[in-house]
């Protein structure tokens, strides 16, 4: 099915091999950095020059920020879907490559616009911007390499979990094929350094190792671990952290989706999850230099600084979530966190492992005069009927913002002052959505 689209991805890249210089926009979580990671690498291969802008979310002040920036060609990656018609109007050469829900499939004259949902691909779990951009790159050349970048995004967009399916699995088993991609066994944690690795486990999050050096320190010593353990006593500390997951009230189904294959970046050094967490947490630092930079050159020391002190936020915050710090409504769990680029982050954990599963969890950061709102909901959530995609977009809308997303994972930025509205329009429609 992905074939129908090749025309498309074939026409973007003529486009932009017209021009000298291209501009890349895109978002700032792993998706993001890692599709603008493959846009540029391909356009560096055709000597064509590129800069970039990346944004935390697209809305009417991003767009402001489009229509100021001096381009003859854009590439926008990750977002675009819903801002169509004004990137149309800016009349110069614009290629979107996304795979959000689109609102409208337009053939403007200026856009190019390549969209997996445009072909019946559901871009919500097997294809996401990397693989978008990845595809892209193939129409410019032989770009087969930039698989271990795109990788990167896929497993940022939560698309590996319970095994890749569709259009990534495709691309995938071809790289693993060719021995881009080296297939390690399942684990709980990714391989690297354990320590390291335990510290920062968000997926799973585990109460007491988690952020946590002491409570690290003390299972590891229970154990008789030291810094290389063996095969034996890796295996007593995994079934020690899924006990402990049990005790925490994490289902078996999750702890079951943690529990993934492994893959090897040769040319990384490194397991791919923690590629992908590096690109992350770079780009929601505001570091996405360095982050875009790792990806291009396969490591950087700067990058990896950055993600252990965005790590180290992250988990301030993430042990800041409370049952007290959080509203339990009748159909939705929500919080209000202080720190921008890791209220997604704080959302997922709270949904997965700490709240409460059937409800989905809305996070809001405020900043200034308005706050920006990210959500998630477990797949026993969605098997209910409910869709944060519309949630989102609805009621923020009926306040005064703009959202959209994924069905498990929205977002979007509304007034500060009408929070309170928000909620209550949200626990009234995710209480119908259950009802249908
Ligand atoms: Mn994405």
């Amino acid at each position: 099915m992905i074939d129908s689209l090749k025309g498309r991805f074939d026409k973007a890249a003529e486009i932009a091999k017209r021009h000298n210089k291209v501009h890349l926009f895109s978002h700032y979580d792993a998706d993001g950095i890692c599709s603008t990671s493959v846009v540029a690498s391909a356009l560096r291969r055709e000597r064509i020059d590129y800069d970039f802008t990346i944004f935390p979310t697209l809305g009417e002040e991003q767009m402001e920020v489009v229509r100021n920036t001096d381009f003859e060609c854009m590439i926008m990656t990750d977002m675009g879907t819903s801002f169509l018609e004004e990137l149309g109007a800016l009349g110069k050469d614009c290629i979107v490559l996304d795979h959000h829900e689109p609102l409208t499939d337009t053939d403007l004259a200026h856009v190019a616009y390549v969209n997996c949902h445009n072909a019946g691909i559901d871009g919500s779990h097997e294809v996401c911007a990397s693989t978008m951009a990845y595809l892209f790159a193939q129409s410019m050349g032989d770009n087969k390499d930039l698989i271990e970048i795109a990788i990167g995004g896929m497993i940022g967009d939560k698309q590996h979990i319970g095994g890749f399916k569709g259009v990534n699995k495709g691309i995938i088993d071809e790289a693993v094929f060719d021995g881009r991609i080296i297939v390690k066994e399942r684990s709980l944690i990714p391989p690297g350094d354990l320590r390291t690795q335990l510290y920062e486990s968000i997926d799973p999050f585990i109460k007491g190792v988690s952020g946590d050096k002491e409570g690290i320190e003390a299972l590891l010593e229970s154990l008789g671990i030291d810094d290389e353990p063996d095969v034996e006593r890796m295996e007593a500390l995994e079934s020690r952290l899924i006990q402990m997951l049990k005790v925490q009230g994490t289902s078996e189904p999750i702890i079951d989706e943690c529990t993934s294959i492994r893959y090897y970046l040769p040319s990384f050094g490194m397991d791919a999850e923690r590629m992908s967490t590096i690109a992350d947490s770079c780009g929601r630092s505001g570091k996405e230099l360095y982050g875009i930079g790792f990806c291009m050159d396969h490591g950087n020391p700067d990058a990896e600084r950055a993600c252990s002190e965005q790590m180290e936020r992250t988990m301030v915050c993430a042990r800041s979530v409370t049952p007290e710090s959080v509203v339990t409504m009748g159909n939705l769990q929500y919080f209000t966190n202080g720190v921008h680029g890791i209220t997604g982050t704080m959302a997922s954990i709270q949904s997965k492992y700490l709240g409460i599963p059937t409800l989905p969890v809305i996070g809001f950061c405020i900043e200034g005069d308005m706050a920006d709102i990210s959500s998630r909901c477990t797949n026993l959530a969605l098997s209910l009927g409910i869709n944060m995609a519309t949630v989102m977009k609805e009621c923020s809308r009926s306040v005064g913002g703009n959202g959209g997303g994924h069905a498990n994972a929205a977002g979007g930025r509304i007034p500060a002052d009408r929070i309170e509205e928000f909620v209550h329009l949200a626990d009234r429609m995710i209480f119908e959505q259950k009802k249908l």
